[in-house]
């Protein structure tokens, strides 16, 4: 009898679903996250994610695209009415009008694109038009930071900024919040002021890591460099303290500070990641390599160490501090190395081993079993052509593009409005090279960089003969779209 019980509340459940699906209530949703660092090109992912869907785009390597079983793909209401709507039209309007890039992201935001399509499947064609709801969240790439801060204590996090901040390439930043620390005592009675001009001259720190010159990564807690909402709230009065090792002495400093680092965690940092993190079922890890290997090697270490913590965040099973707040199992997991239009094709394959070399020991260490792991470099929206140039005797690739007013090469300038080739240089053919540190502490030698990195303008949009003007430009991002939802559109 219990066997056929089992079979009747199975059969009802598919049941269900089929007369769910035959109504049109059956439409699935997928929660996608965009993680990364902050400039790693979140925003204009999203942006060129759901302008080429929805305008049709050229996307040969996304399957259903290609074979037109795609009837529409449109944006509807997003399923949390006290999330801010992902400003979308705003930022199409800023990359294709005006051709500038978005804004630094401030706050969370969301957006649900909806695909209606044709199955491949007679079996699934049968029932009804096939449907699905993505999900995109966006959110300033700083909060990121804080993921790992869930799983450290205050002394912890006290330790390792410190030793953090004595490495060379941060010593020098780092100095004043030092010599600062170094005079204060963390079983000394709690102070307000005290605690201020520590968390001030610690911000201050990290922001200067931040600049392009070091472009660091490691910088937690995120809310210092973006505070958001939080914004000279006494949750973030709080600051690193050095030499400690005994239990805080209730009253002291070291205590307070101790207090606000757990509230922060408790009230800042969990409740972010419990409503918008955890619920991913598929993601998509941004990371900008170029702008650490333009920096040098500390940069790209300390990239390293950036993406390691965070990925650990995302292991799966006991022993992860974290694991109560993932409810949902991520099942796919693509590592995208972005900005790829900075680099000649001949180089992608080569910025795709680097992120793969640097994420490597992350995907091992975080045992992210279960999910499929895929790394690929691309560039969301392609801001550059490719062409030659003749020097001499030698042909010389080159990316073609608008550099943004204020860059530049050497003593040229760039106006914003030029177009102008410019010989990317290449990656080492061997990823290694780029994670020795030399001893140098930062930036290479500026008259022999490996790679001339400048930023360039949106492109010009073509348009077709009839006026009509063509989606945005990319580099493998079909790719991106058959990996992360191409099967569930099958
Ligand atoms: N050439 C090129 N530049 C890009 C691309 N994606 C991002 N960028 C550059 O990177 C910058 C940051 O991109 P965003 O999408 O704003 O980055 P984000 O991850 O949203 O950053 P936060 O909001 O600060 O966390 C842009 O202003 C562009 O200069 C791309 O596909 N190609
Ligand atoms: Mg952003």
């Amino acid at each position: 009898m219990a066997s056929l019980t089992t079979f009747t509340d199975e059969a009802r459940i598919a049941l269900d679903t089929l007369s769910g699906r035959a109504t049109g209530l059956f439409s699935p949703s997928m929660r996608l996250g965009v993680t990364g660092l902050s400039r790693a090109g979140k925003t204009v992912f999203i942006t060129a994610f759901v302008h080429n869907l929805i305008h049709g785009g050229r996307l040969p390597l996304f399957e259903a695209q290609k074979s037109g079983r795609i009837s529409r793909a449109f944006l509807e209401q997003q399923p949390d009415d006290a999330v801010p709507r992902f400003q979308y039209e705003d930022h199409v309007a800023a990359l294709v009008d005006q051709r500038i890039w978005p804004d630094s992201t401030r706050a969370i935001s969301e957006l649900r694109l909806t695909i209606e399509f044709e199955s491949a499947s007679g079996w699934n064609r049968m029932f009804s038009a096939g449907k699905l709801s993505v999900d995109l969240v966006d959110y300033p790439g700083e909060w990121l930071l804080d993921l790992p801060l869930l799983g450290k204590s205050y002394d912890d996090f006290s330790r390792e900024a410190f030793e953090l901040a004595r490495l060379p390439v941060r010593a020098d930043l780092s100095e004043a919040w030092r010599a600062l620390a170094a005079t204060v005592k963390p079983e000394a009675d709690a102070d307000e002021m005290t605690a201020r001009r520590l968390a001030e001259t610690f911000s201050a720190y990290l922001k200067a890591c931040k600049d392009d010159e070091r472009a660091l990564s490691t910088l937690p807690p995120g809310r210092f460099l973006m505070p958001g909402d939080l914004e000279g709230s006494p949750a973030l009065t709080f600051a690193p303290l050095p030499g400690l090792g005994q239990r805080a002495r209730p009253g002291s400093l070291h205590a307070m500070m101790e207090r606000r680092y757990e509230a922060y965690k408790t009230h800042v940092v969990k409740p972010f990641f419990r409503e918008h993190i955890a619920r991913l079922d598929r993601q998509i890890v941004l990371i900008d390599a170029m702008q650490a290997l333009n920096a040098g090697p500390g940069a790209i270490a300390d990239l390293e160490r950036a993406v390691t913590e965070i990925l650990a965040c995302f292991r799966p099973g006991r022993g992860n501090l974290l694991t109560d707040l993932f409810s949902r199992r991520i099942d796919r997991i693509l590592v995208a190395a972005t900005k790829a239009d900075h680099l000649h094709h001949e180089s992608h394959d080569r910025l795709q081993s680097i992120v793969r070399r640097l994420t490597d020991r992350a995907v091992a260490r975080a045992n992210l079993s279960g999910a499929e792991v895929e790394v690929l470099a691309l560039a969301a929206v392609r801001a550059t052509r490719e062409g030659t140039v003749k020097q001499g005797r030698e042909t010389l690739p080159v990316i073609i593009g608008t550099p943004i007013e204020g860059e530049a090469i050497g003593k040229e300038r760039f106006d914003g409005n030029t177009e102008t080739a410019i010989f990317p240089g290449d990656l080492p053919e061997k990823a290694d090279v780029v994670f020795q540190d030399f001893g140098t502490n930062h930036r290479q030698d500026a008259n022999d960089p490996t790679i001339r990195f400048v930023r360039f303008r949106p492109p010009r949009l073509e348009r077709t003969a009839e006026g009509v003007t063509l989606s945005l430009p990319h580099i493998r991002l079909d790719r991106a779209l058959q990996f992360l939802i191409g099967d569930h559109l099958a």
